[in-house]
């Protein structure tokens, strides 16, 4: 996750304007701890005239109160302001579309949709983005509760993610990679656990997995007691595309209370980074989330019996597509 080790154009343009104002300020510290250092040597002066005093005042104020600022300030803004044009999402000059994938922030976990439309639905995800590489991708931002911000480090940024506003940032990986992605404004007492996982692939790579999704998971008979579970005691938030009616209750909007399950199976991390995803992990974090994770939004779920918890675990382990 450092921005020192960029992996794509907006990244490459920040890095650059990092090591131009390291570069400045050093200079600056510099050329004050030298000025500071010359005052022990110098030899006491004549004494000036009060007129002779002010013109040296007036001199430090105009060259250091307002060149100086004026003259950093304007080269800043010409080093930084291309940087941040190239993250908006503007029109390509060839015309090309530009993949989409919306982002949605929740205390604490995100949410990834990749719009359909009239005739496909929705891809939904949560806290796993696979992303094409070597093509820009805008990201549409926008939170369900409270502000949060979209980073990753390694490709560019940062953006916040505003209640009831949509901002949209570009970025683009150099070449296929995973890189780390961090929620960059202190959100509540889990902040530091809301990571994302972001999979840059090749765009064949990528058509296929967001295809796979577009069919629902295959349902596998023998699990029907861990549905019947599910639809009692989970589905109020999560949504698992496919399932049949009797066991679901939620639906696809934007206020779902818990990240869509549908491909949980495939996903590299639970809970927003706490844990990776192995076999008996949903298990075990369906008895141990509020001690991993504490304060989530996730009710515990000491009311159920373990034995019930595992076998809805195993279930959701099957969910890949
Ligand atoms: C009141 C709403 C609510 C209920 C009921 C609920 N959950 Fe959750 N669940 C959440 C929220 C919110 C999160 C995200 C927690 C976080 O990471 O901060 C979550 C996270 C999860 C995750 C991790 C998902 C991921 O991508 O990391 C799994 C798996 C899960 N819940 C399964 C279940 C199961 C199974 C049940 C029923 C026994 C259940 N949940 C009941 C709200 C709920
Ligand atoms: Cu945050």
């Amino acid at each position: 996750m450092s921005i020192l080790d960029p992996s794509g154009p907006a990244a490459h343009a920040q890095f650059r304007v990092w090591w131009a104002m390291l570069a400045v300020s050093v200079a600056v510290s510099l050329v004050l701890f030298s000025l500071w250092l010359y005052t022990f040597r110098r030899r006491p002066q004549p004494r000036r005239t009060a007129w002779q005093e002010q013109r040296i005042m007036l001199r430090w104020v105009l060259g250091g109160g307002v060149l100086l600022p004026v003259v950093s300030i304007v080269a800043l803004l010409l080093l930084g302001a291309p940087t941040g044009r190239g993250m908006l999402p503007l029109p390509l000059p060839g015309g090309e579309e530009v993949e989409l994938i919306e982002v949605v922030g929740h205390q604490w976990w995100w949410e990834v949709r990749y719009p359909g439309d009239e005739d496909q639905n929705d891809v939904v995800t949560a806290n796993h983005l696979v992303m094409p590489a070597g093509e820009p991708v805008d990201f549409r931002l926008i939170s369900a509760d409270v502000i949060h911000a979209f980073w990753i480090p390694r490709l560019g940024g940062k953006r916040d993610m505003v209640p009831g506003r949509h901002s949209t940032i570009r970025l683009e990986a150099d070449a296929p990679g995973v890189f780390g992605a961090q929620c960059a404004e202190f959100c509540g007492a889990q902040h530091t656990n809301m990571l994302l996982q972001v999979e840059a692939v090749e765009r064949d790579e990528f058509d296929a997995w967001l295809a796979e999704r577009r069919t629902p998971p295959e349902q596998v008979e023998d699990h029907d007691q861990a549905r019947e579970a599910f639809g009692e005691h989970c589905a109020s938030c999560h949504r698992v595309e496919g399932l049949p009616d009797e066991f679901a209750v939620g639906g696809r909007e934007y206020d779902m209370e818990g990240p869509d399950l549908s491909d949980i199976g495939s996903r590299p991390t639970l809970g927003a980074g706490v844990l990776p995803m192995e076999e008996g992990a949903i298990a075990y974090w369906l008895q141990h989330h509020q001690t991993l994770k504490p304060g989530n939004r996730m009710p515990p779920h000491d009311h159920i019996d373990i034995e019930t918890l595992e076998n809805i675990g195993a279930w959701l382990e099957t969910l890949e597509p």
